[in-house]
């Protein structure tokens, strides 16, 4: 039993079975060292559930061919799969038009596709993009290079003591300079929640479009692109029980007809010739080469999977862990919680006094817990907390209150050793 109760569910949708759902993601039964795995890593890369794994498994035997390509029975059936997994993608983010989801390796790869084919033909000598103090690299070191090339400047919204961006300031940052605007709808490392809608529609007072790293978005809250309004959202398959090697750039359809390419090759043509190529209509113009056809079905049967379970679930599932993992390890001297923000995601960020994070992260191996300990390659939130690295827990749809119990005994077991 655990010590302190579960906080109630905050919304009136229903509860999820844990035990159920965990029976269909067959490595939790791992065991570490003798102990129960318990899996507290899902920021970094969820587990894939038996129907996605069976679902590549089915491809793999049965439908595997190139797509787009050949008009043999094979090709036809995993063209149909890909495009079949593009539209549930669609539909699961609301997005207009099927055109407007674009399949990428991941995140990064997709805001890289912005940066090279916004920043390209939109960005100049003296413009400004803006990224806030809590971005994963991803989302900063693609802005630098091309402020570089260009002659432009990275502007940073600050973030305060809890872990929340700085919204006056970022109202005074705006500006006719500002081309871009590229902020996390939720970071990685201290599991802020942004008022995203407030950023979007603050920006498009002034014209200005906006990028939503949602890598720590879509998996873990019901996202609706028209309701959003952003121009681009990015996201990876891995982090929301699918494959890696594959994410999502969406993007506004007025935007993508005019970016250009990221990549030359395959696919992302219309003709050929040495005189002059002309490009493909949009998605297939950004999706140049074979792309990762098993991973993009994948994803598809990810997101089944997660509509099965229900998001709004998932996320009053979510809110009952940090809740409850919050109150644990606040209640124990010595640890110190990064990012105290009201409206978080399931992402607990921490360091115990005096211990460095790394032998926190390999003592809590040995118990059979898993975290990452490290950066979380968004140096600059260690630098505005003053840390080189954190113990970072973070939770999925999986995880229970006794696997937190767990993490609050390894981390008492931690204290002892370094006591
Ligand atoms: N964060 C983490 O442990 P890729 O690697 O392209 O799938 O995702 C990059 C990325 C971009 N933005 C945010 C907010 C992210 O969290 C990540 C990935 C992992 O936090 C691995 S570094």
């Amino acid at each position: 039993m655990s010590a302190i109760p579960a906080v109630k569910i905050r919304s009136a949708a229903r509860a999820i079975d844990v035990a159920r759902v965990r029976a269909d993601f067959p490595i939790l039964e791992t065991k570490v060292n003798g102990k129960p795995l318990a899996y507290l890593d899902s920021a970094a890369s969820a587990q894939m559930p038996q129907q996605v794994i069976d679902r590549l498994t089915r491809y793999h035997t049965s439908e595997h061919a190139n797509i787009h390509r050949g008009v043999h029975y094979l090709s036809e059936k995993a063209t149909d799969a890909y495009e079949a997994a593009r539209a549930k993608i669609r539909k699961f983010i609301n997005a207009t038009e099927d055109r407007e989801v674009i399949f990428t390796r991941g995140t990064t790869n997709a805001i890289n596709t912005v940066a090279h084919g916004f920043g390209r033909a939109f960005v100049g000598k003296g413009d400004e993009i803006l990224v806030s103090h809590m971005e994963h690299h991803s989302n900063i070191v693609p802005w630098q290079m091309l402020c570089e090339e260009k002659g432009a400047t990275l502007k940073v919204i600050p973030i305060d003591d809890l872990g929340q961006l700085v919204m006056d300031e970022y109202r005074e940052l705006l500006g006719p300079r500002t081309k871009l605007v590229a902020v996390a709808h939720v970071s990685n490392a201290l599991g802020t929640i942004n008022p995203i809608k407030e950023v979007i529609a603050l920006a498009h007072a002034q014209g200005i479009p906006v990028l939503v790293d949602g890598a720590q978005g879509v998996p873990h809250m019901k996202v609706d692109m028209q309701d959003l309004d952003c121009d681009f959202y990015a996201f990876s398959g891995h982090k929301m029980c699918g494959p890696t090697g594959i994410g999502i750039l969406y993007g506004k359809a007025s935007w993508l007809e005019k970016m250009q390419p990221y990549e030359g090759g395959g696919d992302m043509i219309m003709s050929v010739s040495f005189e002059k190529t002309t490009y493909n209509t949009i998605p297939y113009k950004f999706e140049a080469g074979t792309p990762p056809i098993a991973a993009a079905i994948g994803l598809g049967a990810a997101v089944d999977y997660l509509e099965s379970i229900g998001m709004d679930a998932i996320s009053a599932h979510e809110h009952n862990l940090i809740a409850y993992g919050t109150e644990a390890l606040s209640a124990i001297d010595g640890v110190r919680i990064y990012g105290t923000a009201p409206h978080k995601a399931a992402v607990l960020s921490f360091n115990i006094e005096g211990v460095h994070a790394h032998d926190v992260g390999t003592i809590l191996n040995d118990e059979g817990v898993a975290v990452r300990t490290g950066h979380h390659c968004a140096q600059p939130v260690m630098q505005r907390f003053g840390v080189p690295a954190t113990a970072r827990a973070s939770f999925y749809l999986y995880n229970t209150v006794e696997e937190i119990d767990q993490l609050v005994a390894a981390v008492r077991r931690v204290q002892e050793i370094f006591g």
